[in-house]
């Protein structure tokens, strides 16, 4: 098959009748007798954080890895299924220690996939994930989980020889050791960067779940941000300790202290954001990156972008399962 086109699919998070309904609207067919979807001319990418959270995580799991087996989509690796191999991973073998703590908000977050994916399948689906990239370059355009970041990248390679370095499991150790450059090069990738506000002389603010935080996301994205209000993203319900609406950051130039703004003239399509509604310019799609994670998991539409060799992002481009 010649590959005339990508078509990026978002977070699936466990949303099978979803992805199912997606990949029907984009004209992917079941291939006789199989669960693996196909299309005549294209191939689809998933952007990783297929499992947690959904009801349907262990068919999302045959449906993909279906399909990724018959070269008719790849994937690149979500924090989801990074975490899941460290929260399996007992070390020093033996410890009954994880490289991800069995502690209650872990346990908790991981439940579904724990409680739905069990035995052999979730022997077969871990192993699995670790030959799963952490980012893809095809020249055209470029996918990755959460931020496109050369650095972080390099780091990967030098310190692991591959961007797919999971097999090992001492690269897992490292990734899992805040110490250690890996894991912050894996945190980048997989959950994006964050910037600290306390660094530079702004208060900490409480989310909208009440909890205290000292950094912000970073709109790495948005390649023409100057300065800490364009950077970090603040969201409208966050409020300050005392419980006031947090005020507006101030127009800081800190542009240029920042390794982590996309600055390439090369799609960039990503993850990991839970971004609502349909997509805006911005804050969700510039000329040169799109995020195609909406919230599937929580009420919003499961997502994909169609590139057919576009060298700007086109928001028209943008599929979901459901009306958008
Ligand atoms: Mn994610």
């Amino acid at each position: 098959m010649t590959v005339r086109g990508y078509d990026i699919i978002g977070d699936v998070h466990g949303c099978a009748t979803q992805l199912e309904a997606l990949l029907v609207a984009l004209g992917y067919q079941k291939a006789d007798g199989t669960d693996e979807y196909r299309h005549p001319e294209r191939q689809a990418i998933f952007v990783g954080d297929l499992i947690d959270r959904g009801d349907e995580q262990l068919k999302v799991l045959h449906i993909v890895k279906s399909m990724v087996d018959a070269g008719s989509a790849r994937i690149v690796m979500g924090n989801h299924e990074f975490n899941a191999l460290a929260y399996d991973t007992e070390w020093p073998p033996g410890s009954s220690t994880f490289l991800r703590p069995h502690t209650e908000k872990n346990t908790d977050q991981h439940r579904a996939f724990l409680d739905q994916v069990t035995g052999d399948d979730r022997r077969r689906y871990l192993k699995w994930f670790t030959t799963i990239p952490m980012w893809l370059d095809l020249g055209g355009l470029r996918v990755v989980h959460a931020c496109w970041h050369e650095d972080s990248m390099r780091i990967v390679e030098q310190q692991c020889g591959s961007s797919t370095p999971f097999a090992d499991v001492s690269h897992l150790v490292a990734a899992s050791d805040e110490n250690n450059p890996l894991f912050t090069a894996v945190e980048t990738l997989l959950k994006g960067p964050e910037i600290r506000l306390v660094k530079h002389d702004q208060p900490p603010y409480r989310d909208k779940d009440g909890h205290p935080r000292e950094n912000a996301r970073m709109q790495w994205w948005n390649g023409e941000a100057r300065t800490l209000r364009d950077i970090a993203e603040m969201g409208g319900n966050f409020t300050t300790e005392a419980g006031e609406p947090y005020p507006p950051l101030p127009e800081l130039e800190i542009a240029g202290t920042l390794s982590h703004l996309y600055t390439g003239t090369v799609p960039v399509f990503y993850g990991h954001y839970w971004r609502q509604g349909t997509p805006k310019h911005r804050q969700d799609w510039t000329d040169y990156t799109a995020c195609v994670d909406f919230s599937a998991v929580k009420g919003g539409a499961l997502t994909a972008y169609r590139w057919s060799g576009e060298k700007h992002i086109r928001p028209d481009h943008y599929r979901s399962s459901s009306a958008m």
